[in-house]
């Protein structure tokens, strides 16, 4: 399947933080725990030179805590620090105290320059769907940013004042103009960060199949009951059997099958699946 995802408004979003990047202090970028490299924007580690820059491993909970713990170790070893995080429960205040270490540079130099304190500044970033407002609304403790399971929910530009000493700012998720690498599109659609409707959900369906079994042999067969022999598209349509998801005339309904197994991998279902792990 060839994914083509760059929808309009995401230039837009592009533009709008390139021009606030010069306020910010830090950039906390969030990454899905399940697949680190597809969901890394290669446009930020240009965007970010010279930033104080924290990773967060976001949505952890749904991912496999052995590769979990892979992947902190492996980003450990490149120089850069990865937390392991789940914006809709963990406790903030590890992350917190990471935060205002890395921006106390910000305190230092206004106090060498003479001027007044004031907050540092905190830039979320990441794809689209990756957790950027749940996080947010962990760190405030409140709902303030705008929540919902599809990408391209944030579109508007927010700044939230979190403490006395930090101020936030929320951003679209973006994804970049050109792609070749189509597995990491592969993963990113799984992943739910490119928009479900201009992708061929029994394509995607099929191809997620084929890639847990391949990752985590029986954990289809424990869900759903079934043999995981034969072709991946038999495979699906047996899963939609077994699921009730018939029409007319005894055929399988392709797109609720679809929905329905991309839906329950991405809850973490049909169990905690990490899709990439770090190269041994
Ligand atoms: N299980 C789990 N779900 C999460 C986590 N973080 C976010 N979610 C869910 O993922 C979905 C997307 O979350 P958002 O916070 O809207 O993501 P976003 O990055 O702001 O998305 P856009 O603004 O569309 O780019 C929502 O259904 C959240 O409840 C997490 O750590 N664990
Ligand atoms: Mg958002």
């Amino acid at each position: 399947m060839n994914i083509q995802w760059y929808p309009g408004h995401m230039k837009k979003a592009w533009d709008m933080v390139q021009s606030h990047l010069k306020l910010v202090d830090v950039a906390l970028e969030l990454r899905d725990a399940r697949a680190p490299l597809a969901s890394e924007n290669p446009m930020f580690a240009q965007l970010l030179q010279g930033k104080k820059r924290l990773l967060l491993l976001n949505k952890a909970d749904l991912a496999d805590p052995v590769i979990n713990r892979e992947w902190t170790e492996y980003f450990a070893s490149t120089g850069l620090e990865a937390l392991t995080f789940n914006a809709k429960s963990d406790d903030t205040s590890v992350l917190i105290s990471r935060i205002l270490k890395e921006g106390a540079f910000v305190h230092e130099k206004n106090r060498r320059q003479g001027r007044k304190p004031r907050p540092i500044r905190l830039m979320v970033i990441g794809v689209p769907n990756v957790g950027k407002s749940s996080l947010i609304n962990r760190l405030v403790g409140r709902t303030t940013s705008k929540i919902e399971d599809r990408p391209g929910v944030t579109r508007g530009k927010q700044w939230v004042r979190l403490r006395k000493d930090l101020e936030l700012f929320d951003t679209p998720g973006i994804l970049w103009p050109k792609f070749v690498d189509q597995q990491k599109a592969t993963h990113l659609a799984f992943l739910g960060s490119i928009n479900d409707l201009i992708l061929d959900m029994t394509l995607l369906a099929v191809e997620l199949i084929e890639t847990i079994i391949q990752l985590y042999p029986g954990a289809l067969s424990e869900r759903y009951g079934i043999e995981e022999s034969g072709h991946p598209q038999e495979i699906f349509e047996t899963i939609g059997r077994q699921r009730g998801a018939i029409l007319s005339g005894d055929r399988v309904d392709h797109e609720r099958t679809a929905v329905m197994l991309l839906d329950e991998f991405r809850a973490a279902k049909i169990g905690r699946i990490s899709l990439e792990r770090p190269k041994s």
